[in-house]
This record gives C-alpha cells, structure tokens and sequence, in this order.
C-alpha cells in the first residue's frame, strides 16, 4: 500500500533542520509528503504527546515515527531504517 511506505514530515517555518531532511529527501529521490503545522499548535501538541518528541521537524515512515533529521540520519547510517525510493 502507497500510504505504508509513505515518508511523511511535519515542519514549520524557518526550520533548519526541516530543510535539511527535505534536502535529504530529494537529493535521494525518497518521495515524502510534508505537512507545515506552523499555524497549527493543537497538531504540534497532539504529535508531541504522541511522540514524545519536542522539535520539528518529526518524521514518519510508514506510519513510524523515526524522530527528527539527525535521530533518522542516525538510524539511516545504521541500518536501523531504510528508506522508500521514489516511484518516479
Ligand atoms: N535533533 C533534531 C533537532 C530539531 C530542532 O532542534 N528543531 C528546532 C527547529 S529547527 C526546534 O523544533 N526547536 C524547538 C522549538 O522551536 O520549539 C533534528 O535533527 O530534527
């Protein structure tokens, strides 16, 4: 299923490390669907109960959470995570 492989990040406006993960994302032809919640503070609320996690961005694959840019980055170097080629 599309949606289960889908890498999906939430930002915010001027947010280094959300552009980083973009950057990341397209150098490596990983399609992602980014959701800005700049305007939206019950979503940033509701993700940070859920996740337990403070900042933006925070990113999921498939569903998972796999935390911000460098905690993926992180795992991604590890073979922790690996991560859905685009279809494109
Ligand atoms: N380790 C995190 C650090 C993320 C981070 O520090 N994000 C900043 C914005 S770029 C943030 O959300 N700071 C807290 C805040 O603005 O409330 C990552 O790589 O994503």
């Amino acid at each position: 299923m599309i949606e289960k492989c889908m890498v999906i990040i939430y930002t915010k406006r001027y947010c280094v490390f959300c552009v980083l993960a973009k950057q990341f994302f397209e150098s490596n032809f990983v399609a992602y669907k980014e959701i800005d919640i700049s305007n939206n503070i019950e979503k940033l609320n509701q993700l940070k109960s859920e996740t337990g996690f403070m900042t933006l961005p925070q990113i999921f694959v498939g569903g998972k959470f796999v935390g911000g840019f460098t905690e993926m980055m992180e795992k991604i170097n590890s073979g922790e995570l690996k991560l859905p080629a685009s279809a494109s």
